[in-house]
């Protein structure tokens, strides 16, 4: 029997062939003759003596037969991959299903090798990886970190020829750290260039990729569904829109304008200066005022024009004033307040769970290719797509916020659409909340004063060097960091017994980029989550001290950023825990906004709702088995941990009579917020 560890080496350098060895020379594949490919082969015997020397451990991979693998051989095994392509997601679709149905991890692990050597290597990546989350017997896997894999996919590449270099000449005690410089993508002529460090940020990326790595959109049915995955996809990016517009005020910038006018030039631009390591080739640019135009890119099938967007749109604006879709077999189904969100997630991004594909195509996912190939929409110039189109890449390019903020502007009008909450949904009769304060961990700080910073923190990028130098080559990078706080929630329970309940967290701007006070109804869309966990309350008195690297959001540093290699694996069952497939998940440096230096007002808001109307009736617990971002990205084989709509309290339209936060809190005793000032100090800080 194959030890399932062993899938692991083949994930590690993907562009090298499958017997030069892994884990820094200390592990070696010993594949059958009729594995290698057409240019190994010959030279077998050969090869495996020259890399089979000097290895700790021997991986002899079974000969299980020849797989067909012939539908996946069609994507260029040197050319790009991408979700968002339809052709590129069915064919993925089919080799998860191949991985999947392998009797056991020897087979698995014979299939996988087969194919890694044929096949284009993001391709195999991403479909070994689902298969190994979703198999039964390999779940329990750590899945690599996807930056030490294609690290060309999250850093500027001007770093690789001087990590090749260090790696190479200088021996590993002795090695210095490369920096990767933060803004390289533009000058600060381009006021967009504000933004770079949350648009370009490493974890921030690395999450997007991790979220649609989880919720495929397209697989075999049992891998795509998952509880309320069509309002997760909303809800996640919703919040992702809410925390970059929020950050733009920071930035004295207005609110990102939806891409709504689909034959409006579209002024923003964006030059990636990133290559694709299969093949060298740059990621294109677009220029600025750049207008969407029909796709006819015959080299993976993928033909819309913009005309389609235009009548998926109006078709989908039209079953929102409806409220019902019409199914495949030409039945309504309604848009109602449990289901609808759900169903309108599934249907305009599209995943296969779509109610009816012919009737509202695919709207986001063929908006992401339009917008990756305005540069070159009928393949005239042989060149791949920019960096919307593919999930790593895409929340670098300006435009994926206006994109999505189209989106987001559809899903809002329906949320909008249902019934405000009454005071029997919103309350906690008994329940007092008296306080909300939030504070740095420090002795004498002052309450309600955070604090931002830039910090310097280091990856170690050796495994993505392919052909490059075994050990250790770090780079350093800089991103926006805060100095940790905690909450403290004062709360009366009168109702004379123990209650449970939960504390839902957000955060919100007092005022736009202008300094002018928003209305409640704008400010409403822009409350972000920031934390979201069940407290017990004993009758009479109670504080709750919560920290801020407990996030339900959030993942810590070490969990985005981990090692990787078989080698690397903790032997601690309980270390082995947190080091499992737990990528997903809003990177904790970037938690709060960015503030500003002369400091930013916001509103921290806290309410505690009855757990009754929240139960799930599930047991989990947020401190076990990567459950801790669970807001952002659910958990596991579960259900969402939260019966409420995603969003609660803040999703709904309220009352034309409410037209501040104050007199949305009225009488519901359960909720309180109190003003916090965000300050930035523009300082580099190392990490210790
Ligand atoms: Cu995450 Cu468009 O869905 O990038």
């Amino acid at each position: 029997m194959t030890d399932k560890n062993s899938l692991l080496a083949l994930l590690q350098r993907p562009l090298e062939p499958t017997f030069l060895p892994k884990d820094d020379g200390k592990t070696v594949l010993i594949i059958p003759e009729e594995y290698m490919s057409d240019r190994y082969r010959p030279l077998s015997t050969d090869i495996q003596q020259r890399f089979t020397g000097g290895a700790d451990v021997e991986i002899p991979v079974r000969n299980v037969g020849i797989p067909d693998i012939a539908f996946a051989e069609v994507i260029d095994r040197r050319g790009a991959f991408s979700l968002f392509i339809e052709k590129h997601r069915d064919i993925a679709g089919r080799l998860i299903n191949l991985f999947m149905t392998q009797p056991d991890v020897t087979s698995l692990m014979a299939v996988a090798t087969y194919a890694r050597e044929r096949l284009n290597p993001n391709l195999f990546q991403y479909a070994l990886t689902v298969a190994i989350q979703h198999r039964p017997d390999t779940r329990e896997l750590p899945i690599p970190s996807i930056i030490e894999l294609f690290p060309d996919q999250f850093v500027d590449p001007s770093v690789f020829p001087k990590l090749r270099e260090e790696g190479n000449v200088v021996e590993q005690a002795k090695r210095t750290t490369i920096d990767i410089e933060p803004n390289f993508t533009a000058s600060d002529r381009e006021v967009e260039q504000r933004l770079a460090y949350f648009r370009e940020d490493i974890g921030i990326n690395m999450h997007h990729w991790h979220w649609h790595l989880v919720y495929p959109a397209g697989a075999t049915p049992e891998i795509v569904r998952k509880d309320r995955r069509g309002e997760l996809f909303y809800y996640m990016h919703s919040q992702i829109i809410a925390r970059y517009n929020v950050d733009r005020f920071c930035n004295r910038l207005a609110r990102v304008r939806p891409l709504t006018n689909y034959r409006e030039a579209i002024s923003e631009a964006y030059f990636p200066k990133m290559i694709r390591s299969s093949n060298n080739r740059a990621y294109p640019a677009r220029a600025a005022d750049s207008v969407l135009r029909d796709l006819n890119r015959v080299d993976n099938d993928t033909i819309v024009s913009v005309n389609d967007l235009q009548r998926w749109t109006d078709r989908i604006h039209q079953a929102i004033d409806q409220k019902f879709v019409v199914d495949s077999t030409g039945k309504n189904i309604p848009l109602d307040e449990v289901k609808g969100i759900d169903i309108l997630g599934d249907l305009v991004e599209a995943s296969t769970l779509s109610v009816n594909r012919r009737l509202y195509g695919s709207l986001h996912n063929f908006g992401h290719d339009v917008l990756a190939y305005i540069h070159d929409p009928d393949y005239r110039y042989l060149e791949d797509f920019g960096v919307m189109g593919d999930v790593s890449t895409a929340m670098r390019d300006p435009v994926f916020y206006r994109w999505h903020g189209m989106i987001d502007g559809i899903f809002r009008k329906f949320v909008e659409s249902l019934n405000p909450y009454t005071s029997g949904q919103l309350n906690f009769p008994g329940i007092k909340v008296n306080g909300i304060t939030a504070r740095i961990n420090r002795a004498n700080a002052p309450a309600n004063v955070l604090l931002t910073y830039w910090q310097k923190s280091q990856v170690d990028l050796a495994a993505g060097l392919d052909f490059g130098p075994k050990g250790n080559v770090f780079a350093s990078f800089t991103h926006l960091q805060h100095a940790p706080f905690a909450y403290e929630i004062k709360v009366n329970n009168s109702s004379g017994s123990p209650k449970r309940g939960t504390a839902r967290i957000f955060i919100a701007p007092k005022v736009d980029e202008r300094g002018t006070t928003l209305a409640f109804r704008e400010q409403r869309l822009l409350f972000i989550e920031l934390d979201k966990f069940g407290v017990n309350l004993r009758p009479g008195d109670n504080t709750i001290t919560r920290r801020s690297d407990q996030s339900s959001v959030t993942i810590p540093y070490e969990r985005t950023f981990r090692r990787i290699g078989t080698a690397q694996q903790p032997t601690d069952p309980r270390q082995r825990e947190h080091f499992r497939f737990c990528g997903c998940g809003w990177p904790q440096h970037m938690l709060i906004p960015k503030g500003a230096p002369e400091g930013v007002q916001f509103d921290l808001y806290v309410m505690i709702s009855n757990f009754a109307d929240d139960t799930v009736n599930q047991d989990f617990d947020e401190n076990v088995d990567c459950n801790d971002a669970h807001s952002f990205c659910g958990l596991r084989d579960k259900l969402y941990p939260d019966k409420r709509a995603m969003g609660f309290p803040f999703d709904r339209s309220t009352p034309a009579a409410v037209t501040t936060l104050n007199q949305f809190i009225g009488s519901n005793s359960n909720m309180a917020t109190t003003s916090v000032q965000i300050k930035f100090t523009n300082t580099v800080i190392a990490r210790t």
